[in-house]
C-alpha cells in the first residue's frame, strides 16, 4: 500500500520532483526569512532527514509524541516536518503558555521528547522529567540549541517512515467549555486530504509566493498556510512575528497572504496599504475568528482585493470556504462546505433545519479528527450517532448555500484569533482568596475583535482589588488569556434558575472598548 505519510506528499511537491516547475530545482529558494536567511528545498530535505534520524536514534515507542514550545523559526518547521517524516506525533504548544499550563499538557500527553527554548529549559525540563519524558532538547530562533547540535551529527539520508492515513500526525490542544484542555488527534489522512482540497479550491499555482506571518502552533499557521505553500512547492516569505509594516514591504513580492482578522485590521491602519502595494497579490485569506463586514469592505476599497473568508477548527482543519473563482465571495459568510465535507445545521432535537434557520453546525468528512486524546467519553459526546462532529458553532445556510456563523453554543471568547475559555479563567479567579465567584465575558474590541472582561464578586467581609486579581492571573496564565478589564461588583445577574446571565454582562460592557 502507498505510503500515506503526510511528509511524503509534501516532499513530492518539492520542485525537483514537480514536472510543472521545470525551472526550479532543489537548490532554489524555499523559504526567505525576515533576517535575511534563505533556505533551499535541499536544505529542507536534508535538515528534516537529519532531525528525523536524530528522533529515530532515540528509539522512541510507536506513536511517541514530540512536544514543542519554541519561538517561530524555520528550524521549528523542520522539526515539525522531521517528526512527521520519522512517523511520530507532533504536539505544538503556544509560546505564551506558562508553567501550570505546560505542566498540564505534558502530564496529559506524556511526550517522549520535549523541545523548548533554552531560556525555559530549567522549568520546562523539570516538568518534563517529572512526567517521565526522557529527552529534552532546546531550540532557539537563532539556529542554536541542543537539538540542532545533536542533529548535526546525523546522516542527511532518511527514508520517510510508512504511515497509514489513520495514523496520528499531530495533537492540538483545544480547551473545552468545562474541564481541562482536550488534545485533538489529527491523522496524516486528515491533514493531507485538507491540504489537497485547499490547493485545488484556492487555485494554488506555479510561481505563488506566500507571506507566512502567523504563529506555527495552531491550525492556521501550521497547517493551512504552511501545507498550502509546501504542497504547491511554493516559496514562503517567513516573518518570525506579524509586523504590518514588514508585511506591507513584502507584499509586492508575494501572491498569497493568510491572517486572522486582527492582522487585516492592523494592515488597514497602515497608510501605505493600497492597490499598488497589492499589485502582484492573488489571494488574501482570513479566518479563525469572525471578519467584520467593515474590514471586508474597507479592504476591498483600499486594495481592490476581496478577502476570502473560510472557517475551520483544530478538530477539523478547514471546513468551509468562500469561492476562489466561479462565485461571489460574500462578506459576513464563510462560504460553502469544502469538497468532501458534509455540513448541516441542526435544531436541538437533532433535526436538519431549513434554509435560513439558525441552529448547531455539525460536520463530517475526511478532515474530521480521530477523537480527543485519552478521552473516549468526551469524543463520543461530541459526535452524533450518524458520525457528525458537533462544532459548538451556531449558524445558518442561505438559499445559495452560503454558510454564516452567527454565534457559538460553547462558552468561548476568540481574541485576536486565540481561544480563551471563560471556565478556565473563572476557575483561577475563584481560587483567589476572598473571591466568592466570577464571570468572564467576551466584548467587542477594535483590534482583537473580542476580548475578555472579568466581573468578580467578593466573599462577605472581603475586599478585592481588580488590579491584584489581574496581577495574580498574569503570574499563571498565557498573556492573551488575561482579561483586558476586571470589575469588582456586588452581584452577578442571574435568571430564575439561578444561572449567571452572561448575555446581560455582555450587553452591559459592550461599549467598553468602542
Ligand atoms: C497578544 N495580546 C493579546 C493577543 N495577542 N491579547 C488578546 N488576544 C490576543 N490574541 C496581548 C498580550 O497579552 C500583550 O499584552 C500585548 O497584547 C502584546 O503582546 P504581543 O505578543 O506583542 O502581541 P502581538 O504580537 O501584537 O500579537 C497580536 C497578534 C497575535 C494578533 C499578532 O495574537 C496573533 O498572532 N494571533 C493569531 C493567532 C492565530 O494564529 N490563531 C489561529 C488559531 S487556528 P500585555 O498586557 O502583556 O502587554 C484556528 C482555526 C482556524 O482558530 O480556523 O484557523
Ligand atoms: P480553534 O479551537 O482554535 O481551532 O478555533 C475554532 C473556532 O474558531 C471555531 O469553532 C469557530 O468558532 C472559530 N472560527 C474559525 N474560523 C472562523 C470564521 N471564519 N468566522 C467565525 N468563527 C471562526
Amino acid at each position: 500500500m502507498k505510503n500515506q505519510n503526510l511528509f511524503a506528499a509534501l516532499r513530492a511537491a518539492f520542485p525537483e520532483s514537480s514536472p510543472e516547475s521545470s525551472a526550479a530545482t532543489l537548490d532554489t529558494t524555499a523559504i526567505e526569512t525576515d533576517n535575511g536567511l534563505t533556505y533551499s528545498w535541499r536544505d529542507l530535505e536534508r535538515a528534516t532527514a537529519m532531525m528525523a534520524n536524530l528522533l529515530a536514534s532515540l528509539r522512541l515507542p510507536a506513536g511517541a509524541r514530540v512536544a514543542v514550545q519554541v519561538e517561530k523559526s524555520v528550524e521549528a518547521v523542520m522539526l515539525y516536518l522531521a517528526t512527521l517524516r520519522a512517523g511520530y506525533v507532533f504536539l505544538p504548544l503556544n509560546t505564551a503558555y506558562q508553567s501550570a499550563e505546560i505542566e498540564y499538557f505534558i502530564g496529559n500527553a506524556e511526550p517522549a521528547v520535549v523541545v523548548c527554548s533554552s531560556k525555559n529549559f530549567g522549568w520546562v525540563s523539570k516538568i518534563a522529567f517529572k512526567a517521565g519524558t526522557q529527552n529534552v532538547f532546546t531550540l532557539d530562533d537563532d539556529r542554536t540549541g541542543s537539538l540542532l547540535a545533536r542533529a548535526a551529527h546525523c546522516s542527511d539520508q532518511h527514508e520517510v517512515v510508512a504511515r497509514q492515513a489513520d495514523d496520528l500526525a499531530a495533537i492540538l490542544y483545544t480547551s473545552g467549555t468545562t474541564g481541562r484542555s482536550k488534545g485533538a488527534m489529527l491523522t496524516h489522512g486528515n491533514l493531507l486530504s485538507n491540504a489537497l482540497v485547499l490547493k485545488e479550491y484556492w487555485g494554488w499555482k506555479p510561481g505563488d509566493v506566500l507571506i507566512h506571518a502567523l504563529p506555527i502552533f495552531h491550525v492556521h499557521g501550521l497547517f493551512v498556510a504552511l501545507h498550502g505553500a509546501l504542497i504547491n512547492g511554493s516559496k514562503m516569505i517567513w516573518l518570525s512575528k506579524f509586523d504590518p509594516k514588514l508585511v506591507l514591504q513584502k507584499l509586492p513580492e508575494a501572491t498569497v497572504f493568510m491572517g486572522v482578522p486582527t492582522l487585516y485590521v492592523r494592515l488597514l491602519a497602515e497608510p501605505g496599504l493600497n492597490r499598488e502595494a497589492c499589485r502582484n497579490m492573488r489571494l488574501f485569506v482570513a479566518g479563525s475568528a469572525p471578519l467584520l463586514i467593515e474590514t471586508f469592505n474597507e479592504w476591498q476599497q483600499r486594495t481592490g482585493h476581496t478577502i476570502l473568508e473560510r472557517y475551520g477548527m483544530s478538530e477539523t482543519a478547514m471546513l468551509t470556504s468562500n469561492p476562489y473563482q466561479g462565485g461571489e465571495r460574500r462578506g459576513g459568510t464563510v462560504g460553502f462546505a469544502l469538497p468532501g465535507v458534509s455540513l448541516r445545521v441542526q435544531d436541538e432535537a437533532g433535526q436538519s433545519l431549513p434554509v435560513g434557520e439558525i441552529g448547531s453546525i455539525e460536520v463530517k468528512g475526511p478532515n474530521v479528527f480521530k477523537g480527543y486524546w485519552r478521552m473516549p467519553e468526551k469524543t463520543r459526546e461530541e459526535f452524533t450517532a450518524d458520525g457528525y462532529f458537533r462544532t459548538g458553532d451556531v449558524g445558518k445556510i442561505d438559499e445559495r448555500g452560503y454558510i454564516t456563523i452567527v454565534g457559538r453554543s460553547k462558552d468561548l471568547i476568540i481574541s485576536g484569533g486565540y481561544n480563551v475559555y471563560p471556565a478556565e479563567i473563572e476557575d483561577y479567579i475563584n481560587d483567589m482568596p476572598g473571591v466568592a465567584e466570577s464571570a468572564l465575558v467576551g466584548v467587542p474590541h477594535p483590534d482583537f475583535g473580542e476580548v475578555g472582561v472579568a466581573v468578580v464578586i467578593a466573599k462577605p467581609g472581603a475586599t478585592l482589588s481588580a488590579s491584584a486579581i489581574v496581577a495574580g492571573l498574569k503570574a499563571k496564565l498565557a498573556n492573551f488569556k488575561i482579561p483586558k478589564q476586571c470589575f469588582v461588583a456586588s452581584e452577578l445577574p442571574r435568571n430564575t434558575m439561578g444561572k449567571v446571565q452572561k448575555n446581560v454582562l455582555r450587553e452591559q460592557y459592550k461599549a467598553l472598548f468602542s
